[in-house]
């Protein structure tokens, strides 16, 4: 391996070189909002909107890997643009994620349930420690565009998300933002 220099646009998110990349649109996003009607609604009527894109650079054989993700602004009823959260495979292996651009929150989840919120702003670098789910969720009216580095081998486990829900909802208010618990959260079976 050679060292690299990677040059990362900050609003964009666009990474020169990249070796990966790939975009989610809100017909791909089942089970992730609440309001199930209103994304079926947004995707016939509002074109199937780009709701995040994950750009990346990878070297093979590295123990680290980094990327950009871009949530663009937008909703589903009253739910913001969010990712679809996960838990590493690898559950010795943490994340970390550095804001560059943008307003949002990290939702993070234990395997026992604690719950978590950290801010992401410009210039604040948010820790995800092993084992614990994390979603991020765009707040504010303009992308946010984060950096995140990790180990290539932590791997995505969705399931548990996918079927069980996280734990508490990040919802539009008047002030912003507000966490409300997910009514329709249920327990992963042991
Ligand atoms: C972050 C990283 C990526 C992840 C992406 C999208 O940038 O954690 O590994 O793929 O967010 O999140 P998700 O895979 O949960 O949809
Ligand atoms: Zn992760």
């Amino acid at each position: 391996m050679l060292p690299q220099a990677i040059l990362i646009d900050g609003t964009t998110g666009h990474l020169a070189p990249f070796t990966g990349r790939y975009q989610k649109r809100l017909s791909e996003l089942e089970r992730i909002f609440q309001d199930e009607e209103g994304r079926d609604r947004d995707v016939r009527m509002r074109g199937d909107p780009l709701v995040y894109e994950v750009m990346e650079y990878r070297e093979e054989g590295s123990d680290l890997f980094f990327g950009t993700t871009t949530i663009f602004p937008g909703k589903v009823g009253n739910e913001f643009y969010m990712t679809r959260g996960h838990f590493h495979r690898r559950r010795d292996m943490a994340e970390v994620y550095y804001t560059h651009h943008g307003t949002g929150v990290l939702l993070l989840e234990s395997r026992t349930g604690q719950s978590e919120l950290v801010e992401m702003h410009p210039g604040l670098c948010a820790f995800i420690p092993p084992d614990w789910a994390h979603r991020s969720i765009n707040v504010g009216d303009d992308r946010l565009v984060f950096v995140w580095v990790c180990n290539p081998q932590a791997g995505h486990d969705y399931a548990e998300i996918s079927s069980c829900g996280m734990r508490r909802l990040v919802i539009d208010d008047p002030s912003g933002y507000r966490v409300v618990d997910n009514p329709s959260f249920r327990m992963a079976s042991p």
